[in-house]
């Protein structure tokens, strides 16, 4: 009946981060391209491979005048991967501890960014070259408000043009730029691609840079991949400013979750130079994340603490748009009440002092085991927030919920029997 949502709604409310108004608005009425870049860890960020830089459009953004860089950003993903990512940035909720929400819960009530954004007139897409249905995306954008999904039906794929999982991003994001000419503006595109994915498969005539030296055929094929990763964003910008949209545009990038798993530890720690503790597997689960503001003036390296679920009140405060009523349990990165917090799904994690993994609390500094104490708050805080995003999505609550008034619509005559 909905009277979950009393404590649920509670929580959010307590727990609400007051816009930063230096950058509330700041970027009112601007196109959003969100991209979500496939497997995308920081670790390569401003670092070499072998003497070979990695990332080095992305590394000139870290340092750019008119871009935001979180080194200090993490995935919160699960099973669902890059769909549960997507899960994250629409309803800056977390996604499920066991399967993909996006499969499980297709059916429910959601307040999205998308639905957020039509309301102030945006025109509100995805854009992704593989099939509809994969993780049941196009069940899930129509919980989601999404007005359209441009999925592979809505790309050429030349010869050539097609690699590993699909069409590669380079000549996806130039015909990505060619639908977004056509939109009505302002329009809200999120971008998804794909060359970047396990098993790293490219052509010889897309590989940049030669491969990593380790016993792990996948981490050094990785680092490849990234590169040609990187050189797609760069000709996403181009592409954007050729067709006269990108100083109307905001860019916000972010890693969708790790391409590295467990099972290249020790190439890994061949590369990194040191053993890969729980510590450091923890940190290695950092994505970064760029805001690009065009013409703002304002860009910087931003050390705060923060993750995947923050993505959409940090958008919607540099639109201008009110989130003070949103049922969402991340924060502006902007704000002063942003809190340096950031739980994983599996009920890991950081704050600007801990890092808590694989039940040991360690000292963030030194990445050494430091007094449980430190970490035992936010280990309740942790299971409390993952309760509190579970109960929402597995009731289906907000259906009881007007994120317009705030209003919980349930019985409360009910709720006063309880
Ligand atoms: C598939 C793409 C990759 O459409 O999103 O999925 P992933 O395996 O990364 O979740
Ligand atoms: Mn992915």
């Amino acid at each position: 009946d909905g009277s979950e949502l009393v404590e649920v709604n509670n929580y959010v409310r307590s727990n609400q981060a007051e816009p930063n108004y230096e950058v509330f608005g700041t970027a009112e009425g601007k196109n959003v391209i969100v991209v979500s870049l496939e497997s995308l860890q920081s670790f390569v960020v401003n670092e070499e491979m072998n003497g070979e830089v990695v990332t080095p459009f992305l590394n000139e953004l870290t340092k750019d005048e008119d871009t935001f860089y979180f080194p200090n950003f993490y995935h919160q993903t699960g099973l669902g991967k890059t769909s549960d990512s997507e899960f994250l940035v629409e309803n800056s909720l977390y996604p499920l501890g066991g399967g993909a929400v996006f499969f499980t819960h297709s059916g429910n009530t959601y307040n999205s960014m998308a639905e957020s954004l039509n309301e102030k007139g945006y025109f509100t897409n995805v854009m992704h070259a593989n099939n509809k249905s994969f993780w049941n995306r196009d069940m899930m954008y129509n919980a989601l408000n999404v007005d359209q999904f441009y999925d592979v039906e809505s790309y050429d794929i030349a010869e050539g043009d097609a690699v590993n999982w699909g069409m590669k991003d380079i000549p996806f994001f130039k015909q990505s730029v060619d639908h977004m000419a056509e939109m009505k503006q302002p329009f809200y595109s999120r971008l998804i691609t794909l060359t970047n994915h396990y098993p790293f498969h490219l052509e010889e005539k897309d590989k940049f840079i030669p491969e990593y030296d380790s016993n792990s055929g996948t981490l050094n094929r990785y680092f490849q991949t990234v590169r040609y990763m990187d050189e797609s964003v760069k000709t996403l910008f181009e592409d954007l400013k050729a067709k006269g949209l990108y100083e109307d545009s905001i860019i916000v990038m972010y890693g969708d979750h790790y391409g590295i798993s467990e099972n290249h530890n020790e190439a890994m720690a061949q590369y990194l130079g040191k053993d890969i503790t729980p510590f450091e597997s923890a940190q290695l689960q950092r994505v970064p994340m760029f805001i690009h503001v065009p013409g703002s003036n304002k860009g910087e390296v931003v050390e705060e603490v923060a993750g995947q679920i923050d993505i959409r009140p940090t958008i919607l405060h540099l639109l201008g748009v009110d989130t003070s009523k949103d049922m969402q349990l991340g924060a502006d990165v902007f704000s002063k009440d942003h809190e340096e917090f950031v739980v994983f799904r599996d009920g890991r994690f950081v704050t600007d002092e801990v890092v808590y993994a694989g039940n040991v609390c360690y000292d963030k500094e030194t990445g050494l085991e430091t007094d449980a104490e430190a970490c035992a708050p936010y280990i309740e805080r942790a299971s409390e927030e993952l309760g509190y995003s579970d109960e929402i999505i597995n009731g289906d609550l907000l259906r009881f919920y007007d994120e317009k008034t705030g209003n919980l619509l349930i019985d409360e005559t009910t709720e006063s029997k309880k």
